[in-house]
Order: structure tokens, then C-alpha cells, then sequence
């Protein structure tokens, strides 16, 4: 297996929003970063990924970028820019920025030029309609929106104020490589792909089967000829640099990931979205109750279809996913509950991705009152879902799943405001702060944050478990846990009892071959207790 930096890094993802507020507005920003990258270093991660912090009228804070050449003056400057880089690079660490070239704010140049008339240089940068087609937007309603001074429809995806690019028109794949170039140029060491399985749309925009949802998916995900920009892009600008690509492709299957990774023709890796359903049905407003086995299955899927022939992302959390441990088990136990999570997908084949905060165990903010919220995402849902549900009905959907519980500040300290701003923030902390923080974290040895670090250390430490293969040795079982890494020099195996109670151990281990390289219990039992997990490295391996 071909081994490079990326495979073997873990990646640390920043929402600068939330993460520290050096200035005392209230917002998170570059300077703040700075202060606490000691922190991520000594954390061991190799690798951190910046959510959008370019110029923008932040309607969905940052991922509607109005100038890509920019930073938005909450964030800071471009010196502070630059600033940043160079003490992330003295520190011997790497930095991925967030590439949003799907769509562009409707304040860009581009799209301001665009709508004045049709014969504007700038209009076919977009994507027109004089009566719109039936495709909906993935934050809900019509995927449309009208434009007076044409008298015509433009496209969005996303939120309205998201129109889409056309990327048939070489301008705006010219403009998209330069942009590319000059922060590669910068220094910048590659990029995190906005929902990049979705630059190509079938020509003429037609009208999409019938569909309750993601109506016009099949004109717009995974069109062929996105396949063609991602190689021009790759031919032209990433392989001219020592960078890597991780794409954001949603709803694809593993047959469909291998056309952009294999051999990384397209793109390093990508992130999929199957173990995001494990509570919902694939649409993340129509819950289900939680199953431990259908993580299971979703990663070894993944882990099989990829392995020798492309790379996987590995994560749990990210800005639009609710904390994984009010998630994925039950909070009565925390600290064994994350931990087991934190070693299941750290010791799995492919670069692990921590969202900020993961680390010391951050929970869902659970706002009850809807103006708490601040996501556009949120706030559609909720309009949209009360033609039909009930408050209450919503508001427990909203709880559970808006993107804003992982977005609240990162708790640092049990100061005011959790260490992350004196002023007010920009939403609000999540009031456990005084018990779950980075501090706290530190001080004690027993923490889920100690966990992280040693789990890292031993992922550096060992090359088997970043590039051996993997195998799932206990597919059918409902609540254990039980994975083989293994290459020719070692075993390991990754032993969890994903259960809220005791239970016996699997009878095909033989306990006195392997060594416990990792536990989240300090001490032995015959018995798996709740939420145990082990790493088992077996002795004398041939
Ligand atoms: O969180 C989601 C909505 O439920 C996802 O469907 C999300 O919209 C999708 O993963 C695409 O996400 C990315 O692009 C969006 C932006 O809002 C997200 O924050 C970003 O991660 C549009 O740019
Ligand atoms: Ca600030």
C-alpha cells in the first residue's frame, strides 16, 4: 500500500467561529488560533482543516463565500492569514483550508454582475432557469429562486443566498484554478472539498423523478462529467504541489467513491456519509433509535470496499453533525462511552478526522428555544416542518440534530463564557462548560483528552495500524465490538463492548497470546464492564 504523509497524519478540524476569540467581540478568530496551537500541537495531530474563513455575509457562516481571495475581518486579516500559516508550519504542522466552489455567495462580484442582464459577461457563471425545474434544495423548499431585473430563476442547492455555479462556462474553472494557486502558492497545504460530487449538472437542468427528497439528484450528483473538472484540476493545479484533497461527497456508496479515489486519480480520500445514518433514514430530520450495529456495518463496509485500492476518512463529528456522544450511546457513562468511540474509529484504516472539542468530550447544546438557534440550516427546517408537525415535534428533532450543537464555543475553562471570549458570544456556550473543558481535561490523567493523546501516539507508533488490513471478526454481533489489524510484522485487535452493562468476553480470543496495548479501565477483569474497549497486540507475531 503506497504510504504517504496524509495517510499516516490525524486531522484536527477548526470551526474559527467557535474555537477562541482573541479580540473580544464574541466571535472566534485567527489570532485565537494562534494562541491555542501548543494546544493541538501537544495534542499530536498532525494536520489542521479550517472551516470557511474568507469574506462572506455569513448566512451559512462561511460556506457562502462573496470573495475567495478575502478574509472576513471577524476572522482577520490576510497578514494574520499568513501569520497563522507560518506558525502552523514552525510547529511542523499542516494546514487544509476549506474550498467552497460549488456555489458562491449572491454577494460575489460574479453573481452581482450576473443577475444585472443576460448579456452580461458574467451571467452563464451561474445557473438559469425562466421556469424552474422541480429540484429542491437540501436546507428544504425549491432549489430555485427568482431574479427581477431577468425576469428568470437562478439555482441554489443550498440556502438562496448559495447560487450555483456553472462549471461547463472555462471561466469559472479558471477562475477556480487560479484562486487554488494562490493560496498553494501561499503556502497552504491542500484542501477539504465542499460537496464536490455536485459541480456537474446535467445540461438543460431537467426535471428530476418524483422523489420525496434530494428531488433532481440524479442531474446533479455524480454526473459524469464532474469526473472531467476534478482531473482538470488535478492535472493542472494539486499536482504541481505537495497538497492533498479530501472531498465532501454526499449520499454516495462505495462503488461511486472508488471512481474519484481509486489510485487518488481525482482526489486523496473522501468523506462518506453511511455511518451519519445510523440514527436517521439517510435524511437526517427522519430519526430512528440508534443502533450500534448498524456503525458497525456501515465502517466495515467501507473499510472492505477501499481497502488496496483507495483511502478512507475516518470521523465521528463534524460542524454539521450533533456530538457524537449524545449520539452514539447513552450519557451515563461519558467518559467510557467516548473513549470506546474515540478508539473505534481512530484505530480503523484510513485518516482519522477530530472535530474541535471531540477531544474533551463536548455534548449536544440541546437549546429548547428555537431563537437560540442561529443556523440557516435549522431555522428552514423548522419553518418547513411546522406546516406539519407541532412545535414541540420539532424542536425535539431540532435538539438532537441541528448542526448549531456543534457549534457552540469550545469550552476551555471554567471562567465566564468557557475561557472562549469576556464578551458574549455569538451563540451561546453550552452551560456544562464548568465540568467539560480543556483545563479540566489537562489537569486530570484519567480524561477522555489523555485518551485522544495516547491513542494518537500509538497510531504514530505503529504503521499496522495505519496501513494494515482490517477485518471485522464479529460482523453479526449486536453489541460487541471485534476488529483485526494486521500486516506482516504485527496483530492487533480492537476489542469493544458497546453495551451500557457487563458483558462475557468473546471465547475466540485467547487472552495470554495478546499483550493490552490500550484500555479505557485501569484495571483487569474477566468480564467486559460498559462501554469497555481494548487494544490487544498479540505476542511474538510471525
Ligand atoms: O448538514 C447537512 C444538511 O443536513 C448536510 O446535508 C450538508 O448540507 C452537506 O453535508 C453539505 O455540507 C457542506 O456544504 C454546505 C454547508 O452548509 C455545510 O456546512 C458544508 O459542510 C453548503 O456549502
Ligand atoms: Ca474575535
Amino acid at each position: 500500500m503506497k504510504k504517504t504523509w496524509y495517510r499516516e497524519s490525524v486531522v484536527y478540524q477548526i470551526y474559527p467561529r467557535s474555537f477562541c476569540d482573541s479580540n473580544n467581540d464574541g466571535i472566534g478568530d485567527i489570532n485565537g488560533i494562534i494562541q491555542k496551537l501548543d494546544y493541538i500541537k501537544d495534542l499530536g495531530v498532525d494536520i489542521i482543516w479550517l472551516s470557511p474563513i474568507y469574506d462572506s455575509p455569513l448566512e451559512d457562516n462561511g460556506y457562502d463565500i462573496s470573495n475567495y481571495y478575502a478574509i472576513h475581518p471577524d476572522y482577520g486579516t490576510i497578514e494574520d492569514f499568513k501569520n497563522l500559516l507560518n506558525e502552523v508550519h514552525k510547529r511542523e504542522l499542516k494546514l487544509i483550508m476549506d474550498l467552497v466552489i460549488n456555489h458562491t455567495s449572491t454577494e460575489h462580484e460574479w453573481f452581482k454582475e450576473a443577475k444585472k442582464s443576460k448579456d452580461n459577461p458574467y451571467h452563464d457563471y451561474y445557473l438559469w432557469k425562466e421556469t424552474p425545474n422541480n429540484w429542491t434544495s437540501f436546507f428544504g423548499g425549491s432549489a430555485w429562486e427568482f431574479n427581477q431585473s431577468t425576469n428568470e430563476f437562478y439555482l441554489h442547492l443550498f440556502a438562496k443566498n448559495q447560487a450555483d455555479l456553472n462549471w461547463e462556462n472555462k471561466n469559472v474553472r479558471d477562475e477556480m484554478k487560479k484562486m487554488l494557486r494562490f493560496w498553494l502558492e501561499m503556502g497552504v497545504d491542500g484542501f477539504r472539498c465542499d460537496v464536490i460530487n455536485l459541480l456537474a449538472k446535467t445540461p438543460g437542468l431537467p426535471n428530476g423523478k418524483n422523489r420525496i427528497i434530494l428531488v433532481g439528484k440524479e442531474h446533479y450528483m455524480n454526473h459524469p462529467t464532474v469526473h472531467t473538472y476534478l482531473k482538470e484540476i488535478k492535472s493542472e493545479v494539486f499536482n504541481h504541489y505537495d497538497c492533498f484533497t479530501v472531498g465532501e461527497c454526499v449520499f454516495i456508496t462505495p462503488e461511486i467513491a472508488l471512481t474519484y479515489i481509486e489510485e487518488e486519480k481525482e482526489l486523496n480520500m473522501l468523506f462518506q456519509f453511511e455511518h451519519m445514518a445510523v440514527d436517521n433514514y439517510f435524511v437526517k430530520w427522519f430519526l430512528r433509535p440508534y443502533k450500534p450495529i448498524r456503525l458497525k456495518k456501515a465502517f466495515t463496509k467501507w473499510q472492505y470496499a477501499i481497502n488496496n485500492r483507495g483511502w478512507n476518512t475516518m470521523y465521528l463529528e463534524n460542524h454539521d453533525q450533533p456530538r457524537s456522544i449524545s449520539r452514539f450511546g447513552d450519557l451515563e457513562f461519558p467518559y467510557e462511552l467516548s473513549s470506546m468511540l474515540a478508539a473505534l474509529f481512530l484505530l480503523q484504516q484510513g485518516t482519522p478526522f477530530i472535530f474541535q472539542g471531540q477531544e474533551i468530550g463536548m455534548t449536544n447544546a440541546g437549546f429548547s428555544n428555537i431563537t437560540q438557534y442561529k443556523d440557516v440550516e435549522t431555522h428552514n427546517i423548522y419553518r418547513i416542518g411546522r406546516k406539519i408537525f407541532s412545535h414541540k415535534r420539532m424542536m425535539k428533532k431540532i435538539k438532537y440534530m441541528s448542526r448549531d450543537n456543534a457549534r457552540t464555543p469550545m469550552q476551555w475553562d471554567q471562567t465566564a463564557y468557557a475561557g472562549f471570549s469576556t464578551a458574549e458570544p455569538w451563540i451561546e456556550v453550552n452551560p456544562n462548560y464548568k465540568t467539560i473543558n480543556v483545563a479540566k481535561s489537562i489537569q486530570n490523567q484519567e480524561s477522555l483528552y489523555h485518551f485522544y493523546k495516547k491513542l494518537i501516539r500509538i497510531r504514530k507508533e505503529n504503521q499496522t495500524l495505519v496501513y494494515g488490513d482490517y477485518q471485522d471478526l464479529m460482523p453479526k454481533h449486536k453489541t460487541i465490538v471485534l476488529f483485526e489489524r494486521k500486516d506482516k510484522n504485527n496483530q492487533f485487535l480492537v476489542l469493544c463492548n458497546y453495551k451500557n452493562k457487563d458483558q462475557k468476553r468473546p471465547k475466540q480470543i485467547d487472552f495470554s497470546n495478546y499483550e493490552i496495548v490500550l484500555s479505557n479501565y485501569s484495571t483487569d477483569a474477566s468480564f467486559l464492564r460498559p462501554y469497555e474497549v481494548c487494544l490487544l497486540k498479540q505476542k511474538n507475531h510471525a
